[in-house]
This record gives C-alpha cells, structure tokens and sequence, in this order.
C-alpha cells in the first residue's frame, strides 16, 4: 500500500495514524497537494491528501473512508473494530474541530493565498469556527475520563489529531481554550508509535 499525505495534514495524519494502529505494511510519500504533483493528481481527482493506493491499483481517498478501511484489515479483536456511542461522539467532535481548523487555514489561502496571514480571521464566519474549535475542545476534555491509554482507537487519535493540529497552526492563541485533562492525557499517550510517528511538520 501506498499513502500520500503532506506533512502538516490533520487528514493524513489520521489515515497514517489508522494505518500504523491496524499494523498494516505500507509505505508513506510526502507531498504538497497545493502543486498539484502528478502522481496524486492523476489517482484523486480532489487533489487531496490523504490518498491511498491499495496494492491491487484500488484507490481511496477521503480520510475516514481510509480510516473505515484500515479498522476493515486490522486483525480480528483488533481495538479499531468496534466503537461505543460515546466513541462516536467523541469521533465527531474532534473530527468537527479539525475541520474548523482547517477551514480556517483555508479562509486564510483563499483571501491571501498565505497561511500566516492573518486577516481572515476576523471574517464572521472564522469567528463561527474558532467557536466551533472553542466549544468541541471543552466538551472533548470533559470526556477525557473515556479515552483510553493502553490502545488508540479512531476517538483518540482523532482528539490527539484535533488537539496538536490546532497548537500547530495557531501556536500561542488567545483564544485556546483551557483543556488540562486533555493536554495530561496527550503527554501520557505521545509514546504511542501512531502519535510519535505522525506528528505534524
Ligand atoms: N475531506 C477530505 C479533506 C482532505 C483535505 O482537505 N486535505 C488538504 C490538506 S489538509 C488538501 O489536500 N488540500 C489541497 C486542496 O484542497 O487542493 C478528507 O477528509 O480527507
């Protein structure tokens, strides 16, 4: 199998991350999807990461359909097959962060076409997202008694995604909300060899 990501996709990252936790072989090429490399051009017709290139051609894009896909070949028993309504919960609340996030990094390309311009963020709708990031991120560390430790699921690594993705991009904001059981439960699962080796660039 073969996975294209970049290194600071929250997207990729959580299609690396199932992989790593479904003990899959493959190998990861990095690339910037924003210039429009030919090889993942030609495979997504989104031009997105991530995308996978299963060894029989097949080709999946989407980041929770890879996600889906990775906890379909994890072994039997495996800790990615089957998710509580809590999980679930948890899953669309961080997922729902990230994409705020990453909204917001696209406002900023779209108006400047550079990510460390900062203008967009006082349109109202990057104030409705910060919200939604604000909101998610207080509810997650309220439920932060439910996360695991010993094996990351799709609800962890989606929070551990959500989470460092946002102090990646908006190091420092004022507006971050305070999550101390989240960022305690973070330092005591960063070992685990799908945070270690994905964290974002
Ligand atoms: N819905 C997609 C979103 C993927 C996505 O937006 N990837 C970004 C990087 S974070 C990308 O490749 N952007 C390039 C573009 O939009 O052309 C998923 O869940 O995988």
């Amino acid at each position: 199998m073969h996975l294209m990501k970049s290194t600071t996709s929250p997207f990729g990252r959580l299609a690396h991350a199932m992989l790593i936790e479904a003990g899959a072989e493959f190998d990861v090429e990095l690339l910037n999807p924003w210039a429009d490399p030919p090889q993942l051009v030609e495979l997504n017709p989104a031009k997105r990461v991530p995308t996978l290139r299963l060894d029989d051609g097949t080709v999946l894009t989407e980041a929770m359909v890879i996600a889906m896909y990775a906890a379909d070949i994890a072994p039997d028993g495996s800790h990615l097959k089957a998710n509580t309504p809590a999980q679930y919960e948890i899953m669309g609340l961080a997922f729902g962060a990230t994409e705020a996030a990453v909204y917001m990094m696209a406002g900023r390309k779209i108006t400047s076409d550079d990510l460390s311009n900062t203008a967009f963020d006082t349109h109202p709708v990057a104030e409705r997202r910060r919200q939604t990031m604000q909101v998610a991120l207080t509810r997650l560390d309220g439920m932060t008694g439910l996360l695991r430790e010993d094996r990351l699921g799709l609800a962890e690594l989606l929070v551990v995604d959500t989470v460092q993705y946002m102090d990646f991009r908006f190091p420092g904001a004022d507006w971050r909300p305070s999550i101390p059981n989240l960022d305690a439960w973070i330092a005591r699962v960063a070992h685990h060899k799908s945070v270690q080796d994905t964290l974002p660039s």
